[in-house]
């Protein structure tokens, strides 16, 4: 049941699909947002009762925040805004809206399990993975959360199971998540301009094990593991990695195998997606895709036919020999790191590549520490090209790195340099929101200037 007084604290996607959900409900909430034009806002009923722009201290008004039964809070707002803890204080309680996905799946009446997806790369991929192997398996199943889909609007009459994938951001707001299984998939650096530390952001991430009835842990980062504060003992575990434990990999006729308690289930060879670290996901699919009932043979008809996400190592063009691949989605160092590995057993080329790899990066930093791009500036990289708005920090990590303005300048500087045999990676490990609205629109810019070369090249 929901209280009469609702705020929604942030509009864009999120509030507007609790707007929706609270006016289902009979429910008018009052809406903040501390953007004066928020997105969405042309949306809103003249009836409901707004506050938009920087109105308070910190931004937002205290009063309507006091005023609130509940506040239900956008990820892009952090629990730790003082206003908020002031509310908190006042004991109005503040959540999000996977919080009310999470109570409206665990009625008496109607009990939908929840797989729960986060880490800090790969979490778009293994949902989308496990929400194709339900499909395919023909059971009714929604997909959605940080992955672009609101949570609320995955609720229908018919749903059998709610595949989700969960930002550190969600998890701040949702108290009762009770995931059939919970994976935390790595963790590397990402959003230290939220956090203070990446213990903070790492337990945040943690949080999603919390009653799950199993939880699913990555052998090869010992963060993602259950710590002692959750009890691990309270908790069914299982893990994914490339030995041959659990979920894993064996050796069987001759090759590398992906695995279940050391039995073969498909060859390594077999996935269209490249790299170890898209085995690794591969492999918690599987582990996830169990407990959700999913049968193997569904699991593996999705695993063989899987090409992986826009934006994701995606093959763009092929021009003079030199290979052009868009990654705009490695928002972070760890992600960049994956994506050379996964180049390394590149098969996108239609020639083995022995070329020199040039990587365009930038855009904003989020507090991250770059400094483990310095081996592969030292080792693997002809050059990195840098942009954006944190591009300093990047420019100072070696002498093989050359700034530029944009992105178009950039992909014009590795035209020039590249020749036949070598690969131009755009993997910036950083945030679009410097120069783009988000890491598609930087992405489509990419493909755009590496399409204008061909046209030019004709
Ligand atoms: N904002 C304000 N004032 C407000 C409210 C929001 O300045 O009062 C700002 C936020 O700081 C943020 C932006 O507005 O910069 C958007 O925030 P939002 O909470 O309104 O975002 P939504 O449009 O509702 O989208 C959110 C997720 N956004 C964030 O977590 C920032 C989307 O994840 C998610 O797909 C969507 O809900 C549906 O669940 C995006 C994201 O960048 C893709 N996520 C981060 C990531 O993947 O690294 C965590
Ligand atoms: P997320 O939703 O967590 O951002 P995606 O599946 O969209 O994850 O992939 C984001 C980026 O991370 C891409 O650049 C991809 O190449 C890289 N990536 C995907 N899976 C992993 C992984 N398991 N470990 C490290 N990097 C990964």
């Amino acid at each position: 049941m929901l209280p009469e007084r609702i705020l929604i604290l942030g509009l864009g996607q999120t509030g507007l699909s609790v707007l929706q959900y609270c006016l289902q409900r009979g429910i008018t909430p009052v809406v903040m947002d501390t953007r004066s034009r928020p997105p969405g806002a042309e949306q809103l009923p003249d009836s409901i009762e707004r506050y938009f722009g920087e109105l308070g201290q910190g931004g937002m008004p205290l009063a309507p925040l006091l005023a609130a039964e509940l506040i239900i809070a956008s990820p892009g707002v952090p629990l730790a805004t003082p206003e908020l803890q002031q509310a908190l204080a006042a004991g109005v309680e503040i959540i999000g809206d996977v919080e009310l996905l999470v109570r409206a799946c665990s009625r008496d009446d109607k009990q939908v399990p929840i797989i729960a997806i986060t880490g800090s790369n790969g979490k778009s991929t293994v949902t989308t993975l496990v929400g194709e192997m339900a499909a395919e398996a023909g059971i009714k199943v929604g997909v959605g959360g940080n992955i672009g889909i609101p949570a609320l609007e995955l609720l229908t009459t018919e749903l059998e199971l709610v595949v989700l994938e969960l930002s550190s951001f969600q998890l701040e707001t949702t108290p009762s998540l009770a995931a059939r299984a919970a994976t935390v998939l790595n963790i590397s650096e990402d959003h230290l301009d939220r956090y203070d530390s990446l213990a903070h952001y790492r337990d945040t991430k943690l949080g999603i094990y919390q009653s799950a009835e199993q939880a699913v842990y990555n052998r090869e980062d010992d963060q993602t593991q259950v710590p002692t504060w959750l009890s691990p003992s309270a908790y069914a575990i299982t893990s994914f990695g490339l030995d041959a434990q659990a979920y894993g990999r064996v050796a069987h006729d001759g090759q590398l195998w992906l695995s279940r308690a050391g039995q073969p289930v498909l060859p390594v060879a077999d996935l269209k997606i490249l790299g170890t670290h898209n085995q690794l996901n591969a492999l918690a699919a599987m582990a996830l895709a169990d407990q959700a009932g999913i049968s193997e043979t569904a699991q593996v008809a999705v695993l063989r036919r899987f090409t992986g996400l826009k934006h994701r190592c995606q093959f763009v063009a092929e021009k003079n020999g030199v290979l052009w691949v868009n990654d705009s989605k490695a928002t972070n160092v760890g992600a960049t790191l994956a994506a050379i590995d996964g180049l390394a057993n590149d098969s996108l080329a239609s020639e083995p590549k022995a070329g020199r790899l040039w990587l365009i990066a930038g855009g904003q930093g989020k507090g991250q520490d770059f400094s483990p791009l310095v081996g592969l500036l030292n080792d693997k990289l002809a050059a990195m090209v840098c942009f954006g708005q944190d591009r300093a920090q990047l420019l100072a990590l070696a002498a093989n790195t050359h700034e530029v303005q944009t992105l178009d300048e950039a992909v014009a500087w590795c035209a020039a340099q590249a020749t036949a045999g070598d690969t131009v990676l755009f993997a910036p490990a950083c945030a679009s929101l410097d120069m783009y609205g988000n890491y598609q629109l930087r992405g489509e810019h990419f493909i755009s200037l590496v399409e204008a070369l061909l046209v030019e090249a004709l």
